[in-house]
């Protein structure tokens, strides 16, 4: 516990400021109590709105490779506490270390991207119908952005926001899950470091706001905020989503996902068997891009079914546990919640499966506050309606194809559209799975989890249409204005080249 709480008092010094309160903080890992915060109140968020407009009013007429400093001195400061941030996610969120290292590292590499697109928010210039007339089109900034976060990447996906909507002139509001908020603390400490003595940069340009989808909820309703980026399941994204429209506001939406592996004849399984097992059960099945289904030909399932199996029982035997000990594989899920569903997911499926390997709960004894079970892996044999639901734990379903469109069909069936893969080493099969995927994510012999920042980050349908990260992504937090100029000395002709002589 003292440990504990050096690790986080010493990114979050002042860790005092924010408690006591009622939103009681747990690990995971053991269920200890971190922290007890208090829940933003009604006047501190209409304060904090208030306090992003005026930042955004000083920091909109910065230059933008101004803007991209700051954003390079805070992924300095990143850097240096790259290790002590990545124990503080795996003590939050429950994840291995290695994973929290490397979503630390995801951080840094999107504040190299922002910084690098700082001075490349480029325009259009467009050739206008009329004499003497320039056309362009300018990138403005949008103004306060609210972040709504989720618990399973605590830190990275605020990153790729706020690093973003920093080089385009705004500020954030940052509403973390509940159940990670030491995390979001402990990144507003250290951007807090990298602003400090930056004095083109106006007071927050960055602030948090703690609480549940009560305090998230003002933020979305508010017309000051006029983008809101919301990451977590399609149920929050349901209500966030026409709530902000109605007020015709912007949404950036990154919602769940019901991700496939298909596994072709042609495929080299020595590629496609790791892809799946870190799809599957790394960051404990806990991931938007997790592998739920892996849809592979029937001359190969039994091969495919048996490999996975006994690797399953591998892990399950000694790969489990404390996220912070170096051989551990899969950590905690993050609480009973998470557990009971994967329980009822199983529950749904055992009267139609051929096979359930692994599955239930462990170290239940040692700790009865944490919630660690053995990865699941189920053999149906043909996709079933109740697996077209994302359950955010370690249980994948294993199901049979016969034809390349048959097995597309399944693939596409499910209401989600984030990420997907196909292993195969027949070009043909590849290309046809690009062009017929539905989702924003489209892999061939890598699995569908660990983008890299560089790629538009998000995907379809219930999933929710929103890019985020690399690419142009940048253009969601930054207003368009086409502007024409008349350079000329009589009377300037009219667009369509209609006559109008008075
Ligand atoms: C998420 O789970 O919300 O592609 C984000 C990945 C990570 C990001 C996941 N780079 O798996």
């Amino acid at each position: 516990m003292t440990t504990q709480r050096d690790a986080i008092v010493r990114l979050i010094p002042n860790l005092d400021a924010f408690g006591p309160g009622d939103l009681v903080v747990t690990s995971p890992i053991d269920g200890t109590e971190l922290a007890r915060l208090k829940p933003s109140t009604s006047e501190e968020i209409d304060a904090a709105i208030a306090r992003s407009v005026e930042a955004f009013h000083a920091w909109r007429d910065v230059p933008a490779p101004l803007r991209g400093e700051l954003v390079r001195r805070f992924g300095e400061v990143l850097r240096s506490h790259k290790e002590e941030l990545a124990v503080l996610v795996t003590l939050e969120c429950g994840k291995i270390l290695e994973e929290g290292r490397g979503e630390v590292q995801e951080m840094i590499d999107i504040c190299d991207f922002a910084v690098g697109l700082s001075r490349q928010l480029y325009g259009l210039t467009i050739a206008s119908e009329r004499p003497e007339h320039t056309m362009q089109e300018n990138w403005l900034p949008l103004g306060p952005v609210g972040i709504i976060s989720a618990f399973n990447f605590p830190v990275a996906v605020w990153a790729w926001n706020a690093t973003l909507a920093w080089v385009c002139g705004n500020p954030c509001l940052w509403k973390p899950s509940e159940k990670t908020p030491l995390t979001a603390l402990a990144c507003q400490a250290l951007f807090e470091k990298a602003a400090a003595g930056f004095d083109d940069a106006p007071s927050h340009l960055s602030q948090v706001i703690l609480g549940y989808a009560e305090q998230g909820n003002q933020m979305v309703e508010d017309r000051r905020v006029p983008l809101i980026s919301a990451t977590g399941s399609t149920r929050m994204g349901r209500t966030v989503g026409p709530k902000v429209a109605a007020r015709f506001g912007r949404t950036l939406l990154e919602l769940g996902g019901n991700n496939a592996i298909i596994v072709t004849p042609s495929a080299d399984l020595s590629i496609a068997i790791p892809s799946i097992l870190f799809g599957s059960v790394g960051t404990a099945g806990q991931r938007c891009t997790s592998t739920r289904r892996v849809i592979v030909h029937r001359s190969l399932i039994d091969k495919v079914f048996d490999t996975l199996a006994s690797a399953y029982g591998q892990i399950g035997s000694d790969k489990v546990g404390n996220p912070l000990d170096a051989g551990t594989l899969v950590g905690p899920l993050i609480d009973e919640a998470a557990f009971e569903g994967m329980e009822r997911a199983l529950e749904r499926v055992r009267g139609v499966a051929d096979a359930i390997v692994g599955g239930g709960r462990v170290f239940a004894d040692r700790f009865p506050h944490a919630f660690y079970v053995h990865p699941a892996l189920v053999r149906l044999p043909h996709q079933v309606e109740a697996i077209h639901e994302e359950t955010f734990a370690p249980l994948t379903y294993v199901i049979p194809y016969d034809t390349l469109d048959e097995a597309l069909a399944m693939h596409n069936e499910v209401p989600q559209g984030l990420s997907s893969a196909i292993m195969t080493t027949d070009v043909r099969e590849a290309e046809a799975f690009k062009r017929h995927s539905d989702c924003g994510i489209a892999n061939v012999n890598i699995g569908t989890s660990g983008a890299e920042i560089g790629g538009a980050f998000g995907g379809e349908k219930e999933t929710g249409g929103g890019r985020e990260s690399g690419s142009d992504s940048w253009k969601a937090y930054m207003r368009r204005q086409t502007s024409t100029t008349y350079y000329g000395r009589s009377r300037p002709a009219l667009a369509q080249g209609i006559r109008f002589d008075l």
